[in-house]
């Protein structure tokens, strides 16, 4: 087993030794910074980047024709006059959405970077920030939010050039697996938080403000090219800044996925929407909702 994929299930498996797993993380130097994960060429290495980080930056995932028509595709859905957190599922109306998710290789990309035999497409999202949406998007944990458990995995791909200056994600690598379940909470429409769900449950301990306690962790952004998509895990931490520029836009088109191992949970919490009474509660994360969208043969 490839020593970082064993360092992160250690993590996984052993939370109470986090500092002691660091440091022999440090032994073996898979510390490495964001440029290491970019420059690393093999899909072995991708994989061990994505189970060490919870996060790893892909070039290219698009090809031009597909970059040109998400971008039109978007357009065309922005016109709706919504903006960023309003525009999901569009990939269950026949258009370019739903071609680029039933036959593109995108599923494949994912199963590649999980190392998983199958993957489904639970839902995908829009993330529009139009030059001069200040606020950032909150520090927060994708999957409280979802009826799944195991490893979920969102695409954000990039559709503009995107910087710190007009709305890069941030990240805390590694906090996927660290041993904390973060209560979900509602936010407004550009995503500043406005109160906590699930508020009664021991399962969850509320969001450290990480914001406020940023110099404790280890921060990464990732630079962008149009076609460059991140792989990040559901239970990673992260945030999104704002969007500073009074020219650039950010359109980022984010897909979810859920990977081998993943099941249906169903809460009356949150998100009924993704909620499916055909499924039986503990099964796997596929079926007419969520079809699977590869196989390895
Ligand atoms: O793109 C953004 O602004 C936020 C994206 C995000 O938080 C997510 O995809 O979970």
């Amino acid at each position: 087993m490839d020593v970082q994929v064993l360092l992160a299930e250690l993590r996984r498996q052993l939370p109470e030794f986090a500092i002691l797993i660091s440091l022999l993380a440090e032994c073996f130097e898979t510390q490495g910074e964001v440029e290491d994960q970019v420059a690393t060429p093999d899909k072995k290495g991708v994989q061990a980047a994505y189970a060490r980080d919870g996060v790893v930056l892909l070039k290219n995932v698009l090809t031009e024709d597909w970059l040109e028509r998400l971008r039109s595709a978007v357009d065309e859905e922005v016109k709706k006059g919504e903006r960023y957190f309003a525009y999901k599922n569009m990939r269950e109306q026949p258009g370019t959405f739903q071609d680029f998710c039933l036959t593109s290789d995108i599923g494949q990309r994912v199963a590649e970077v999980a190392g998983s035999s199958w993957t489904s497409l639970m839902f995908d999202q829009l993330f529009v920030k139009e030059p001069g949406t200040r606020t950032q998007t909150g520090w927060h944990t994708d999957q409280p939010y979802w009826p799944v458990a195991g490893p979920i995995m969102t695409m954000w791909i990039a559709l503009d050039p995107v910087d710190p200056d007009n709305g890069a994600l941030e990240f805390i690598p590694g906090s996927h697996a660290w041993d904390a379940k973060y209560r979900p909470f509602k936010t407004d429409q550009l995503g500043a938080f406005l109160h906590y769900l699930e508020e009664d449950s021991p399962e969850y301990s509320d969001m450290p403000d990480f914001e406020a306690e940023r110099d404790r962790h280890r921060i990464i952004h990732f630079d962008m090219e149009p076609g460059d998509a991140l792989a990040f895990d559901g239970m990673i931490v992260h945030s999104a800044m704002g969007n500073r520029t009074s020219t650039r836009r950010r359109r980022g088109y984010a897909i979810r996925f859920a990977c081998e191992g993943a099941t249906y949970q169903p809460r009356d919490t949150v998100t009924e929407w993704l909620h499916d009474p055909g499924m039986a509660d503990g099964s796997p994360f596929f079926g007419k909702k969520f079809p699977l969208i590869y196989e390895a043969a």
